[in-house]
C-alpha cells in the first residue's frame, strides 16, 4: 500500500497539529455530553498535558507513562500528550481492579501514571505492590499538584513535537490473556499512521464529515483505532458517551447523529432488541471486531437498518484490523479478505500452508506486526515476521477468509471436531436466545460433550422443554452430532474487559460441574 513514512515522525504532527496549521483548527473533534472541542481546543489541551510531563513531572523522551481513565476528552488529551513527549503509552482498562494493574506496571516498568480522580482509588492500592510506580498524578478532582492546576501555567500553551523516529515505540498494548498472562505488545509511531493508511483509507473509507462512535475502551486497540486515530487522520470528529452500553451507545447515535460505529457483535445483538422507536439513520458505517459476526447477526442487522455490518478481525498484536471487507465486497458469514498492506495465510501444525478450503490456523503479516516486551513467546508467536494467531480459519477458493474458531476451542466428542462457535451461531438463531457460549464438558464415555450455556430473552423461562427446543432447533439446522447433549441456563456469561466471551472460564465451570 505504498506506505513509506519520513525516517523523523511524531504522529501527533500528522494526525492533530496538521489540521491546525493547515486552517481546520475550527473544525470539530470530539463531543462529549455538552461539551465540544475543536481540533484547536484539543491541541491546546496536548501541549499543555506535554509540558506538564516534561517541565513539571521530569518525564523524558522514551518514559513509559500509564494511563487509566474511561473514555472521555482528557484521555485522548493525556494519550496523544504522551506521544507528542515521546513518551510510551501504557493504556489500562478502566475496569481492571488494582490487582490486575500490578502486572502491567511491573512488566512495564512504570514509574509515572496519569489517572482520572473517579479511578484512582484501585490506582493507589497497585502501588503498594509495585513500588516501581513512584508518580501518580490524578485530573478532575482540582488537587493542589493534580493536572488541572499544573495545565493552567502560562506558557504552557505550545509545545514542540518530540524529535522521534518513525521506528521508535510510542504505545504498550496488553493482550487480555486468554491463556496465560498478558503479553505486551510493542508499537511504533508509524504503525499508527500505517492502520489508517491501510484499513482506514482503503476499507473503512470514511470520510471528513464523519462522526465516530462506539464502545471500545481506548486502552483496547479496537477503541483507539476507531475511536480517535481514523477520525483524526481525516480531521473528523469523534464521540465519547459517558457510559458505552448498547442503550447509551443508541441515545448516543441519535442524540449527537453519529455515522460509523465501531463495536463487538453482542453489542449490535443487544442494540437490535432496542430500537423500536430510535431514529438511528444518521449511521451508514458500521463495524463489527472483537469476535465472530454470525451470518444471523449480519442478517438481522441488515434487516432493521438495512446496513451491512463490515467484519474485521484485529488483534492488539497487529494493533488493528488486518482482514476484513470493504462495503461493496462484503460476503456475509466471512471475515472478508487480506486488508491492503497485509498477507495472510492458512497453516497446519507442521507451518506448511494448506489447500484452499482446508482449516488450519490464521498467519498473518504486515507493517503493523508485533514484538512482544521481553517475552519468550515471541519465538512462538512470531516467525518469520509471520504473527501466528490463536485462531482456526478457512480460505476459500475466493481468497475470503471464513472463522471457525479459537484453536483451542474446538470440543472434541466421540472423535468428532465440533467449533464452539458454530453451535452458538445456530442457538443465536432461537428466539429464546439473547447470548450463549458454548464448550467442551469432560465425559466419560465421549470424551467431552457439547455444553451450552445460555442467557435467555426477556419472556422465557428455563425448563426442560426449553431444553429439548433448543437441542431439537440445533439437530434441525446444522450436523445432528453437534447437539448440545448439556443446556444449562443462566443470567450473564464470563467475559473479558473487551468484552470477549471467555470460553476457558465457561470450561473450568463445566469441569467444575462435571
Ligand atoms: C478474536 C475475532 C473472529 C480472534 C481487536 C479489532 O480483538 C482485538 O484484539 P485482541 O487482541 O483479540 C484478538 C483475537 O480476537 N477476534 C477479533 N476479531 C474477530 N474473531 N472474528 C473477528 N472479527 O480470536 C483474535 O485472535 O483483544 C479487534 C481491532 C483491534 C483489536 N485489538
Amino acid at each position: 500500500a505504498g506506505l513509506t513514512y519520513p525516517e523523523r515522525l511524531n504522529v501527533v504532527t500528522e494526525l492533530l497539529d496538521r489540521h491546525v496549521f493547515e486552517g481546520r483548527g475550527g473544525r470539530t473533534a470530539i463531543i462529549a455530553g455538552d461539551l465540544h472541542w475543536s481540533y484547536a481546543d484539543l491541541a491546546e489541551q496536548v501541549n499543555r498535558i506535554a509540558n506538564v510531563l516534561i517541565r513539571d513531572l521530569g518525564m523524558v523522551a522514551g518514559n513509559r507513562v500509564l494511563l487509566r481513565a474511561a473514555n472521555t476528552p482528557m484521555m485522548v488529551a493525556s494519550y496523544l500528550a504522551v506521544l507528542k513527549a515521546g513518551g510510551v503509552v501504557v493504556a489500562t482498562m478502566p475496569m481492571l481492579r488494582a490487582g490486575e494493574l500490578v502486572y502491567p506496571i511491573r512488566k512495564a516498568k512504570i514509574s509515572l501514571a496519569l489517572c482520572d480522580h473517579r479511578l484512582l482509588a484501585d490506582l493507589e492500592a497497585a502501588q503498594a505492590q509495585a513500588p516501581e510506580l513512584t508518580r501518580i498524578v490524578s485530573w478532575g478532582d482540582d488537587a493542589t499538584g493534580g493536572l488541572d492546576t499544573l495545565m493552567r501555567q502560562p506558557g504552557y500553551e505550545d509545545f514542540t513535537a518530540a524529535d522521534t523516529a518513525n521506528d521508535d515505540v510510542c504505545l504498550i498494548g496488553f493482550t487480555s490473556g486468554t491463556t496465560g498472562e498478558p503479553k505486551g505488545t510493542m508499537h511504533f509511531q508509524r504503525d499508527i499512521l500505517a492502520i489508517c493508511d491501510c484499513y482506514g483509507a482503503r476499507v473503512l473509507k470514511a470520510d471528513p464529515d464523519d462522526r465516530f462512535i462506539g464502545s471500545p475502551p481506548l486502552a483496547f486497540t479496537f477503541g483507539l483505532g476507531g475511536l480517535v486515530l481514523f477520525p483524526m487522520r481525516i480531521g473528523a470528529a469523534m464521540i465519547l458517551p459517558e457510559k458505552a452500553g448498547p442503550p447509551d451507545l443508541i441515545d448516543a447515535i441519535e442524540r449527537h447523529k453519529a455515522s460509523v460505529v465501531f463495536t463487538a457483535p453482542t453489542a449490535y445483538r443487544a442494540m437490535l432488541d432496542r430500537l423500536e422507536g430510535r431514529d438511528i439513520s444518521s449511521l451508514r458505517i458500521c463495524v463489527s471486531a472483537g469476535e465472530a459476526l454470525p451470518k444471523p447477526t449480519f442478517e438481522a442487522w441488515a434487516a432493521k437498518t438495512g446496513l451491512p455490518l463490515m467484519d474485521g478481525i484485529g488483534a492488539t498484536e497487529m494493533l488493528h484490523i488486518f482482514i476484513g471487507a470493504p462495503r461493496e465486497t462484503i460476503r456475509p458469514g466471512a471475515t472478508g479478505l487480506p486488508v491492503p498492506g497485509y498477507e495472510a495465510k492458512i497453516i497446519d501444525e507442521a507451518g506448511v500452508e494448506c489447500p484452499d478450503g482446508t482449516p488450519g490456523r490464521l498467519a498473518v503479516r504486515g507493517p503493523t506486526g508485533c514484538r512482544y516486551l521481553a517475552d519468550a513467546r515471541q519465538a512462538r508467536y512470531v516467525l518469520d515476521g509471520w504473527n501466528i494467531t490463536g485462531d482456526t480459519y478457512l480460505r476459500d477458493a475466493d481468497g475470503y477468509f471464513w472463522y471457525q474458531a479459537r484453536s483451542d476451542d474446538m470440543i472434541i466428542s466421540a472423535g468428532y471436531n465440533i467449533a464452539g462457535p458454530e453451535v452458538e451461531i445456530c442457538l443465536l438463531t432461537h428466539p429464546a436466545v439473547a447470548e450463549c457460549g458454548v464448550v467442551g464438558a469432560p465425559c466419560p464415555d465421549r470424551g467431552q460433550i457439547v455444553k451450552a450455556y445460555v442467557v435467555l430473552r426477556d419472556g422465557f423461562e428455563g425448563n426442560a422443554n426449553l431444553v429439548k427446543a433448543l437441542q431439537e432447533h440445533v439437530k434441525a439446522h446444522i450436523a445432528p452430532y453437534k447437539y448440545p447433549r448439556a443446556v444449562a441456563f443462566v443470567t450473564a456469561l464470563p467475559k473479558t474487559p473487551t468484552g470477549k466471551l471467555q470460553r476457558f472460564a465457561l470450561r473450568e465451570i463445566a469441569r467444575s460441574e462435571a
